[in-house]
């Protein structure tokens, strides 16, 4: 009462970051030109993390969808498709970014099975084999980790092979203020220690932005200046030991038949930096292993 206009509870007088909303084709035409700084790539590979149900598959379609303009279901085809009976095969799977008329240099996996108590499950160790290149699409895992001398491993991983980008999906919906250390499972924390050394980019998209904050869900802009939102964020930032600046909120298609130029705008910033991230390190050369 007494302001000129009355504002929702929970929203902030300014913008937390900011977000340029009509900046969604200077993204994507510059993703679209995009070839990978270091001459020896033919392709960057990104690989996705995080719990079971995080949204990983909705981030993939997500990205997907953005480049070819309408919905598209790729990996969560392949999940439902795989059916009760089968929900414990967990295969390596690639996508690959496609706009209207090209194949992008753009690879993102899947990578299944961080569930914290699931068995069986697969290994932390298969994951980092994974990010070093040594597991070929279609591995399916096992409870143990892959053998040298399986016919998916691979000796001799190349710089496109090799994933040079960490991306977690965190569920912005089920991140609790309360000291549960859910969203680090013990195997994402061995993964983080094991790949310590080797300097690999870590950026963290937060879905589920609409069920998260009912501001949010009303207005997608509402995203930098909703309380909850920021709040959540410095939260992961603490829980996950990534700066805010590595944080990108989005909301995915998860249910919509058409794209949308907000939630397209949101998904792009988020790629965008996912693969300025990688290419910088991919200049830097292959890991050593
Ligand atoms: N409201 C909302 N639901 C989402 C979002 N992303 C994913 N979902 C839903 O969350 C559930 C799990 O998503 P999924 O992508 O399968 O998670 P995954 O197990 O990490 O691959 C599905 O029912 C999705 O429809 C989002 O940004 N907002
Ligand atoms: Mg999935």
């Amino acid at each position: 009462m007494g302001s000129r206009e009355s504002k929702p509870a929970g929203v902030l007088d300014e913008a937390w970051r900011t977000f340029d909303w009509r900046q969604k084709e200077v993204l994507k035409e510059r993703l679209e030109k995009f070839t990978p700084s270091n001459p020896d790539v033919t392709n960057i590979k990104i690989l996705v993390a995080g719990q079971i149900g995080a949204g990983k598959s909705s981030f993939i379609n997500s990205v997907l969808s953005v480049f070819q303009g309408e919905i598209v279901n790729e990996a969560i085809a392949d999940t439902s498709s795989s059916g009760p009976c089968h929900s414990f095969t967990k295969r390596l799977r690639t996508y690959r970014i496609r706009s209207a008329d090209a194949d992008l240099p753009f690879e993102l996996c899947d990578m299944k099975g961080l569930e914290p108590d699931r068995i069986p499950d697969c290994q932390p160790d298969d994951i980092v084999n994974s990010i070093y290149g040594h597991v070929k699409e279609g591995y399916k895992f096992e409870e143990k980790s892959i053998a040298r001398d399986d016919e998916h491993y691979n000796q001799n991983p190349s710089l496109s092979d090799q994933a040079f980008c960490l991306v977690y999906v965190i569920d912005a919906s089920t991140i609790q203020l309360a000291a549960d250390d859910k969203i680090i499972t013990k195997k994402l924390r061995l993964i983080r220690q094991t790949i310590s050394d080797k300097e690999i980019p870590q950026v963290i998209v937060m879905s589920k932005v609409d069920e998260a904050c009912p501001l949010v869900k009303k207005d997608l802009k509402m995203v930098y200046r909703s309380k909850k939102i920021k709040e959540k964020m410095e939260l992961c930032s603490a829980k996950m030991g990534v700066p805010v600046s590595y944080i990108f909120p989005v909301k995915n298609y998860h249910y919509e038949i058409n794209t949308n130029e907000d939630v397209d705008v949101l998904i792009l910033k988020a790629f965008d930096q996912i693969v300025r991230s990688a290419d910088t390190r991919q200049r830097h050369g292959a890991y050593n292993v």
